[in-house]
């Protein structure tokens, strides 16, 4: 196979509520539609997740765009695959820059379950047509506030709640939450909020029986995570610290957690993905599909990969409407009994409404390759 085309869409897509972590407050989904064209002209997407600022991760949109642009499109000039899979080693002197890399893979991931005829479920190895689902609340005004929008998404059917923390929007907010819902699965992220100074703080969110925790420390520690497994019966949870399946490798041996929150984005896409569902499945960590507030392309994706069995806990993959009023696909994901349908048409199975991208596009640009 070989790309002849690629087309950038920017978008901004308004969100319904602004979503509030403790690296700070979005009110749109800002991210790049990637539309890879191959020879016979058949298309595959992918979504950019890389956010606007380097406030998450180090990488950063306008900075992964350039590696996309400026720096892969002309490498992929006459470049002939078979497997979507020998982009990664194409490409792996390009040190970090995972979202970029996922963007382009993903693509190339749809081109090649639509030429082989089957969906990317089916191609990466998932299985089933509905997939149990959580929510991700962001940090509230108040803990009642917090405890009127989670009952509200347990009415709506959500299997689990992660609620985002960071200090002094903790402890009384998980109590508030617990009190009111004693049985409820719920977790907490902190989008590494926290230092060496909070280790009392943290083992005293112990005490309300979390699924896990996600992501105290920093983005590059394994040591004060591994210090703090060893102290409380909660799983800690890696999310920022990891971009790589050698990331969980340390982890693991370090003892830096019990839990992965794996997002194909965040480790450069699906081949690198499907090597850490693996490495997880194999030494009995836990391996759930996070989420990014992806618009529509990503989202297939995500519950592609998380409909493989390994996924042992209900992702942060949520229906359409708790994100978007409007999204850039045809198709809405809906809730239906606490799970999302996994799209079962071939390649990612849903379509990019040229309709709607053209509400939310902010530039777009067309690059041809020899
Ligand atoms: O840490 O998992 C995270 C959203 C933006 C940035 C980081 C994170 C999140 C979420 C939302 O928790 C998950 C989702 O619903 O997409
Ligand atoms: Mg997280």
């Amino acid at each position: 196979m070989r790309i002849r085309q690629i087309t950038l869409y920017h978008v901004r897509i308004p969100m319904v509520v602004p979503f509030s972590t403790s690296f700070g407050d979005m009110y749109e989904k800002e991210c790049v539609i990637v539309e890879l064209k191959d020879e016979e002209g058949i298309s595959g997407y992918g979504e950019l997740e890389a956010f606007p600022l380097p406030d998450y991760i180090e990488e950063f949109l306008v900075a992964a765009k350039f590696i996309i642009e400026k720096v892969m499109l002309p490498q992929m000039n006459s470049w002939e695959f078979s497997h979507p899979s020998e982009f990664q080693s194409r490409f792996s002197w390009i040190r970090g820059n995972e979202m970029a890399k996922a963007a382009v893979e993903a693509g190339l991931w749809d081109i090649y379950a639509k030429k082989t005829n089957r969906s990317l479920q089916e191609t990466l190895g998932g299985e089933g047509k509905f997939l149990d689902v959580g929510v991700s609340l962001g940090i509230q005004k108040n803990p009642a506030e917090l405890v009127a929008r989670v009952k509200d998404c347990i009415g709506q059917g959500y299997k689990r709640i992660k609620v985002k923390i960071k200090p002094d929007h903790d402890i009384a907010y998980i109590a508030a939450v617990r009190e009111a819902f004693p049985e409820v699965l719920l977790m907490a992220d902190a989008n590494s909020a926290y230092t060496s100074a909070d280790f009392d703080r943290l083992k005293e969110l112990d005490r309300f029986q979390l699924t896990m925790i996600e992501q105290p420390f920093s983005i590059r520690d394994f040591t004060l995570h591994a210090r703090l497994q060893k102290q409380i019966q909660t799983l800690v949870c890696l999310d920022e610290n990891i971009r790589s399946v050698e990331d969980v490798e340390q982890a693991y041996q370090m003892k830096s957690c019990r839990a992965i929150n794996l997002k194909m984005a965040r480790v450069g896409g699906h081949t690198e993905a499907l090597k850490i569902v693996d490495f997880c499945a194999k030494n009995g960590l836990l391996v759930w599909c996070g989420g990014m507030l992806e618009a529509g392309i990503g989202r297939a994706h995500n519950l592609a990969l998380a409909s493989r069995k390994e996924f042992g806990f209900p992702g942060d993959i949520s229906a359409t409407d708790r994100y978007f009023n409007e999204d850039i696909i045809e198709e809405e994901f809906k809730l239906k009994n606490g799970r999302l349908a996994v799209p079962q048409k071939t390649g990612i199975g849903v379509e990019i409404s040229k309709k709607k991208i053209e509400k939310f596009i902010d530039s777009k640009q067309v690059i041809k390759l020899g």
